[in-house]
């Protein structure tokens, strides 16, 4: 074999992805196809995986545009647990706006927001079991505000300070509590894949009830891990949910590239013989039905499901991105599914449960809640202003028995600040 080309057959070539849009653009979403609220079906939670196909290519809506709840997802909620709902998105909102601000001021080294995505992860948390275990990524902040996990112990997280539990061992915001019945997040995208697949398939061998739930983000996909997890749930009927947060960006690389012009993210589940649904991530009551359809069937024994919340990312990855670099200035502000929080607000309005009055009095009451919070957090202090750790927890709490080379590295470390003349770093 040689490598010439042969005359008779057409030159290869490679597709590469591009996004529609980049700064400078008008972004412009007519070909996003947003069928009517309450048209998608509602199988029966045993329903075999084959049967999922339009369910997985489609998009499962309840609240339309006037507000209302319709069609057979529709999870019939009381006006009480709608504010409670309504509240806690409202409250990871502030949150968000607060630590960012934090780390622009200097009192921390890095945050990420969920704007946009508040419902994937607080509706999630709402139909699932307090003690359902939830292996998350770093952009469900939610699950533990829907817990009522305390908000002054995720700032000491924030802040590597005198209070934070994980010792200041984690980048801020890779928060972990086994109270929580939350994963310790990990920077390796999608690891928590296969750990959460790992962990329904002991709860399952033991005979337990609790099921898990994870989420990555679409560009997580492309990743490995998430195809063997998937591989592993399918095998074993593991009871999990699989959410697939389809925000539409990966730092600056578009969907495209993990896949998204090709097929919908809620199709990859019909390959492993997985119930699949894709579904409308900014509508709360979509988020909530899906899920705890999804965990009926896990509990049943029924097998796992993959959901796709179709949703967008509405600011920067991260207090390290500028998307005005990459993206079209428009695109947030015109993502045609709306604010999650605005349309939720708007069923509540519809309903005759609430009102604009009490929605901003709610804002502020919230945001003066988050402010007292930070002042607590921030009397046991903020990174940046020394150690608040003493040198000598460094390699404490990562193995249950620490290894001869930690040993030896600790040792050597403790020896060096001692000789430096600086033993306040030493004392625990
Ligand atoms: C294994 C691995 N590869 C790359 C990165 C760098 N990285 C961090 S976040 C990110 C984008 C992930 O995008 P997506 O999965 O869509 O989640 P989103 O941030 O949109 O929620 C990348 C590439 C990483 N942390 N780990
Ligand atoms: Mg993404």
């Amino acid at each position: 074999m040689t490598g010439e080309p042969r005359a008779n057959l057409p030159p290869l070539s490679l597709h590469v992805p591009e996004p529609k849009f980049r700064p400078g653009d008008k972004a412009e979403f007519s070909d996003v196809i947003v069928p009517p609220a309450g048209s998608g079906r509602r199988p029966d939670p045993a329903e075999p995986a084959a049967q999922f196909h339009e369910l997985a290519y489609g998009l499962v809506r309840v609240l339309d545009d006037e507000g209302n709840a319709v069609g057979p997802w529709a999870p019939r909620l009381t006006p009480d647990t709608l504010r409670r709902m309504l509240r806690y998105m409202a409250l990871v909102r502030a949150f968000d706006e607060r630590m960012f601000r934090a780390q622009r001021q200097g009192k921390t080294s890095f945050y990420m927001k969920c704007t946009g995505e508040e419902a994937v992860a607080v509706a999630a948390t709402m139909a699932l079991q307090r003690d359902d275990m939830t292996f998350p990524s770093y952009r469900q902040q939610g699950i533990l505000i829907a817990r009522d996990w305390s908000l002054v112990d995720m700032m000491n997280q924030i802040y590597s300070n005198k209070g934070d539990r994980l010792q200041g061992k984690q980048l801020p915001i890779m928060y972990s509590t086994r109270e929580g019945a939350f994963f310790s997040i990990s920077g390796n995208l999608a690891t928590q894949y296969p750990q959460a697949v790992g962990w329904a398939m002991a709860s399952a061998a033991k005979g337990d009830t609790r099921i898990a739930a994870t989420w990555c983000g679409e560009g997580s996909t492309a990743e490995g891990d998430f195809h063997s997890a998937c591989t592993f749930a399918s095998v074993y009927r593991a009871p999990v949910i699989l959410n697939v947060v389809n925000n539409q960006w990966a730092i600056s690389s578009f969907s495209g590239f993990a896949g998204a012009e090709a097929t919908t993210f809620a199709a990859r589940a019909l390959g492993y013989g997985i119930a699949g649904l894709r579904i409308d991530g900014n509508d709360a009551l979509a988020v909530y039905a899906a899920t705890e359809w999804a965990a009926e069937r896990a509990r049943t024994n029924q097998g796992p499901t993959l959901i796709e919340h179709f949703t967008y990312r509405a600011e920067g990855h991260s207090t390290s991105d500028d998307p005005s670099q990459y993206r079209s200035a428009n695109e947030a502000s015109d993502w045609p599914l709306g604010d999650p929080i605005a349309r939720l607000k708007g069923h509540l309005v519809r309903l005759g449960e609430w009102d604009d009055e009490r929605h901003a009095a709610q804002d502020l009451e919230l945001a003066e809640l988050v402010k007292r919070c930070q002042k607590e957090a921030e009397a046991n202090g903020i990174l940046g202003h020394g150690l608040h750790q003493p040198l000598d927890t460094l390699f404490d709490g990562v193995f249950e028995e620490m290894p001869w080379h930690l040993k030896e590295q600790r040792a050597q470390m403790l020896a060096e600040e001692e000789a430096s003349g600086r033993p306040w770093a030493l004392k625990s």
